[in-house]
């Protein structure tokens, strides 16, 4: 029988292309999205399958809402991908945060709990919850310590995520993601913020990329790989906990480089710290800059991940590497430049 998804933030990254992966099995796709005046749903346009899902109003501050939701959609699985998942803002509003990405999560659990206890559940735990790590590579049994008001949300949410499990017996499963990217990232985030920029750096639609810390140590996946580990998590006769990762770090600095010789500008390096800045050798022009601004309260300097237990159980491995990743961002936002519509 066809199976019915219900995933929350389809508007995002994520949503949307775990929407369009779920299409492809035959499902039929539920996108639950907040209210607006302007539901910007982009993503799902370039995706070409907005026409394809079904679209319900939806706040995860509201209770009775997510119920009245699930009761109309029926879902046999819920992807809860829906968060306020931007660290450096968590810090400016951690109580929003909180509501959305801690409580919003105890609101869904208790919606399925009322509604029917047989929906099987994904949550969108992340790597954020090892913070400051305690040993290298993070496991499904590395110590949590987060280090913003985002981690230490989406740590509540992932305990209460198994606390359903243990205590109601539903199937609840969480992936911890590492960050994961693809053209379709939002601007806030350093990948995309690199990619877009040196496309309308190159077209002469922009100056400099400002950026703050160049250090930080990243293992970037492909989102596309990542959704697919969700769909196989919520196939398995039991829920349950796994990493997703490639097992790769690079710093934000190299990542830089890649997306500057992706866009065939020819870097060099300048300066120590917040002095450091990256020219363009060909004409001379600062193209990258260190803005300290952009530094956060407390950073994570290492993130990399160890994807044994998924690879092992779920069958699952990631197939891009950082360098494709990188030339596939940079050239879609060279399209999009050219026709002056990255958003
Ligand atoms: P994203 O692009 O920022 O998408 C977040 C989605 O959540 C958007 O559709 C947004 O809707 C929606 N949303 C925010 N607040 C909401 C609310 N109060 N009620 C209903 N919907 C709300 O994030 P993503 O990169 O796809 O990530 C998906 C999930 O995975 C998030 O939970 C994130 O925290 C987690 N995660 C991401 C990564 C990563 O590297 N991408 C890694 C680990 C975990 P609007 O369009 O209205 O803003
Ligand atoms: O920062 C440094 C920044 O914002 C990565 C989310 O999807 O992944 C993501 O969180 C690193 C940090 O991602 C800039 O300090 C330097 O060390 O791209 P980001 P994130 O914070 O790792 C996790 C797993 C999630 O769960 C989150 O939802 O890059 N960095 N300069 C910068 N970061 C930004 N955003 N902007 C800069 O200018």
């Amino acid at each position: 029988m066809r199976k019915t998804a219900l995933i929350t933030g389809i508007t995002g990254q994520d949503g949307s292309d775990l929407a369009k992966l779920l299409l492809g099995k035959g499902y039929r796709v539920c996108g639950a999205h907040r209210r607006s005046a302007s539901t910007n749903l982009w993503r799902c346009d370039e995706l070409g399958i907005t026409q394809d899902i079904e679209l319900f109003d939806f706040e995860l501050l509201e209770f009775s809402n997510i119920v009245a939701v699930f009761q109309q959609v029926k879902p046999d699985e819920v992807y809860n991908l829906a968060a306020q998942s931007f660290v450096a803002a968590s810090f400016d509003q951690p109580l929003y945060t909180a509501e959305v990405d801690a409580m919003g999560v105890a609101r869904l659990l208790e919606a399925i709990r009322l509604v029917n206890p047989k929906i099987h559940f994904y949550q969108a735990s992340t790597a954020e919850l090892f913070g400051k790590v305690q040993s290298v590579p993070q496991t499904e049994d590395t110590v949590f310590w987060p280090r913003s008001p985002y981690g230490v949300a989406k740590l509540y949410a992932h305990w209460i995520t198994r606390n359903y499990r243990e205590a109601f017996d539903i199937h609840t499963s969480s992936g911890i993601l590492f960050n994961h990217e693809s053209p379709m990232r939002g601007l806030d985030f350093v990948t995309r913020k690199i990619t877009a920029g040196f496309a309308r750096i190159s077209l002469g639609q922009q100056d400099c990329i400002e950026l703050g810390n160049l250090d930080a140590q990243r293992d970037w996946g492909f989102a596309g790989d990542f959704v697919d580990g969700m769909w196989r998590m919520l196939q398995q006769p039991e829920g349950d906990e796994y990493i997703l990762a490639t097992g790769v770090v690079h710093s934000v600095r190299r990542f830089v480089e890649l997306a500057a010789e992706a866009a065939a500008i020819p870097l060099a390096w300048e300066g120590e710290a917040e002095h450091t800045i990256g020219r363009d050798r060909r004409s001379g022009k600062v193209v990258v800059k260190v803005n300290p601004k952009f530094y956060r309260p407390a950073e994570i300097d290492l993130l990399v991940g160890d994807p044994a237990k998924a690879r092992t159980r779920l069958g699952w491995e990631p197939t891009v590497q950082l360098p494709a990743l990188v030339q596939m961002m940079v050239e879609a936002d060279l399209r999009r430049a050219k026709d002056k519509r990255i958003q």
